[in-house]
């Protein structure tokens, strides 16, 4: 079921997720909604608590290099861990939680991830480029994070100023 996707400044938005311990249907219906709800938002990337959900689940599914978001690139990621990170990339990111708003976030380039897959496999793999900063992004919504958190000072306080703007005018 497509569900509603929460927005700043929700508080939920701010709490840690904890892990999942048992990976069954309950776990899987959630997975279901979550891909309804990104595909249905035009998003290529979800966290559990996007949608009330504090557990460590995220997906992401980035579209291939003919602009097709495909269902067999999807990734599950649950409970994941970084276990090592290198480099250093900006890429201008946006978020379901932040509608409208985008900027440069500086993140790892690399990063070796060991997570479990919808049946309780351990996976370990590791990720570059646009997959790399995307599990980064959704990561950081486990923690309670969002990545209008990572601006400076002077475009945070910009951001704050149009986001109340935007708010009063009811957009
Ligand atoms: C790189 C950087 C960040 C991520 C995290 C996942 N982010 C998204 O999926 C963002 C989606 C998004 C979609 C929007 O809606 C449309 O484009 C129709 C959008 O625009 C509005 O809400 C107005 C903003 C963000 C992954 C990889
Ligand atoms: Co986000």
């Amino acid at each position: 079921m497509i569900q509603e996707v929460l927005v700043y400044p929700n508080k939920l938005l701010r709490e840690s997720s904890k892990d999942v311990l048992h990976f069954d249907e309950h776990l899987h219906s959630l997975l279901h909604d979550m891909y309804e709800t990104m595909v249905a938002k035009e998003g290529i990337g979800l966290a559990a608590v996007q949608i009330g959900v504090l557990l460590n689940v995220l997906i992401i599914n980035l579209v291939d290099e003919e602009g097709c978001q495909k269902i067999e690139n999807l990734y599950e990621i649950i409970n994941p861990v970084i276990l090592e990170k290198d480099g250093s990339t900006i890429y201008q990111e946006g978020c379901l939680s932040v509608p409208g708003y985008y900027d440069e976030i500086e993140r790892a380039e690399h990063i070796k991830v060991s997570y479990y897959d919808r049946n309780g496999n351990r996976c370990e793999e590791e990720f570059t480029d646009l997959m790399a900063i995307a599990v980064q992004h959704e990561m950081d919504h486990l923690k309670g994070r969002l990545f209008i958190e990572k601006l400076s000072y002077l475009k945070r306080k910009k951001f704050d100023k149009e986001w109340k703007k935007k708010q009063k005018a009811g957009k």
